[in-house]
């Protein structure tokens, strides 16, 4: 499919950090550092001991490459230290706390101050504006609202940027159908995941959305493809670009796809400095190589986080859209959401690709480990698309298990079922079931 490429902002328009060159980038990335690295040491103990026991001090970073003598943080880190334990400020001067929930049902904790929180809008300003947004246009935020970053996220950069915006959350999806249709928002911002499925109610309620006034969206806080890019701009006509942040660093706004490029995600580096590293070794690999993306959150005031073990596989790219900011590729998936089956590594975005592929078969997946004998397998239950018979259904299953024999090099079943058999999410949806049980 060719793209249709939006239209940049106009250059006046653009933070000064988006037109910087590299050397300037650099000088504010190193100055940044600097104090972050120093905010880190004096008002968190737990970074004292850390660098203590490392044997580095913030002495040490006089240059950017320097950021390699310090130890990685990692979720454990902040898991330990619940739930104050990473701030750098008193209670008092935190404005807001979020928290992830993760999976093993410990929380962890993300601070702000009314500085961090500032960056945060301006940030995510940025990213609506990179994404096409523009001051007086309407933003549809079907983000969750709450404890996770996507809502409030969301919401504090559109108004920002100067526009209107539908603080609509997750759910309820048959009114959120009927407040596009009837507020006619230009942008939405929402999981990919639950973007399918307010697709789906347009389609209950007879309204075609190609035809409607949607033409951007900012879909990210889960792995997606361009498969499902194309997907969802074939059935809304709008542009879909990525958006990527976690909510230990700040939450959404650390990268964003920018419109007029659509060719991954531009890290905004005034604020964020991001290393590739071999998951195993920990060894930091060059730009254009897979990995494990690190981020150094630059400037934090209330939680200053060092070398950030993100888990988020991707390789980062030389800038295109934003001269000094370096892109990184789309998020293959967590090391956390791998499946090693038989000895295959596989991920949820591999099978999505390949099933966006196949005639018949529609975008709502999961894929379900269970046990055959002693051995593992993996089922991919898939639904049809509404207008595939039967016949079209069992031969798209057959299809689509010889494409992942042969792209991924293992067996799996398919269970192809009718609409509507797929668990839907209003935001991050579950991909892998692990039926397997103890081991
Ligand atoms: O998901 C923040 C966010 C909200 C990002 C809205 C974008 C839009 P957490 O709940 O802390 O924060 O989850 C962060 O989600 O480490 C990735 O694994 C995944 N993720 C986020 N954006 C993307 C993306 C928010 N564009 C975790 N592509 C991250 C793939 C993503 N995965």
């Amino acid at each position: 499919m060719t793209k249709r490429l939006g239209e940049p902002p106009a250059e006046g328009d653009l933070d000064r950090a988006e037109r910087f060159n590299k050397i300037q980038m650099q000088g504010i990335q190193l100055w940044q550092l600097i104090h972050t690295v120093q905010n880190a040491y004096e008002n968190v103990p737990f970074y004292r001991k850390k660098f203590d026991e490392a044997g580095v001090s913030p002495k040490d970073c006089r240059a950017l490459e320097h950021i390699t003598r310090f130890p990685f943080t990692t979720k454990d880190d902040l898991r330990d230290n619940y739930p104050l334990g990473m701030f750098a400020v008193p209670r008092a001067e935190l404005r807001r706390i979020h928290a992830s929930s993760g999976t093993t049902g410990q929380p962890t904790l993300s601070g702000y101050t009314k500085k961090d929180l500032d960056t945060w809008a301006l940030l995510m300003a940025r990213s609506i504006r990179a994404a096409g947004g523009r001051p007086g246009m309407t933003v549809h935020v079907a983000y969750g609202y709450g404890l996770f970053t996507g809502g409030l996220g969301a919401h504090y950069g559109a108004e920002r940027l100067g526009c209107t915006v539908i603080p609509a959350s997750g759910g309820m999806t048959g009114r959120q159908v009927r407040l596009i249709r009837d507020l006619r928002p230009e942008v939405i911002m929402v999981t990919p995941s639950y973007m399918l499925a307010l697709l789906d109610e347009c389609d209950r309620q007879g309204f075609d959305a190609r035809q409607g006034s949607l033409r951007v969206g900012m879909f990210g806080a889960e792995p997606w493809t361009e498969e499902m890019r194309a997907e969802i701009e074939e059935r809304t006509g709008l542009h879909a670009v990525d958006i990527y942040g976690l909510s230990e660093v700040m939450g959404p706004g650390v990268a964003q796809e920018c419109v007029e490029t659509k060719d991954g995600l531009t890290i905004w580096e005034d604020y964020f400095y991001p290393e590739i590293i071999d998951p195993v070794s920990g060894e930091v690999l060059p730009d254009g190589e897979r990995g494990e993306l690190v981020l150094t959150a630059l400037g934090r005031e209330a939680m200053p986080l060092i070398r950030y073990r993100t888990r988020d596989l991707t390789r980062l790219l030389p800038p295109t859209a934003r001269p000094a900011c370096r892109r990184m590729d789309r998020i293959t998936g967590r090391s956390d959401d791998m499946i090693v089956l038989r000895g295959v590594n596989v991920f949820p975005t591999q099978i999505e690709e390949l099933l966006l592929r196949v005639p018949g078969l529609a975008a709502h997946f999961q894929l379900v480990l269970g046990k055959r004998g002693r051995q593992d397998e993996l089922t991919v239950h898939v639904e049809a698309r509404p207008d595939a018979d039967q016949a079209r259904r069992a031969a798209a299953a057959s299809e689509l298990a010889a494409a992942v024999l042969s792209t991924i090099g293992v067996r799996v079943a398919v269970r192809v079922s009718g609409p509507g058999a797929v668990e839907r999410s209003a935001g991050k949806m579950r991909r892998v079931i692990d039926e397997r049980g103890a081991p």
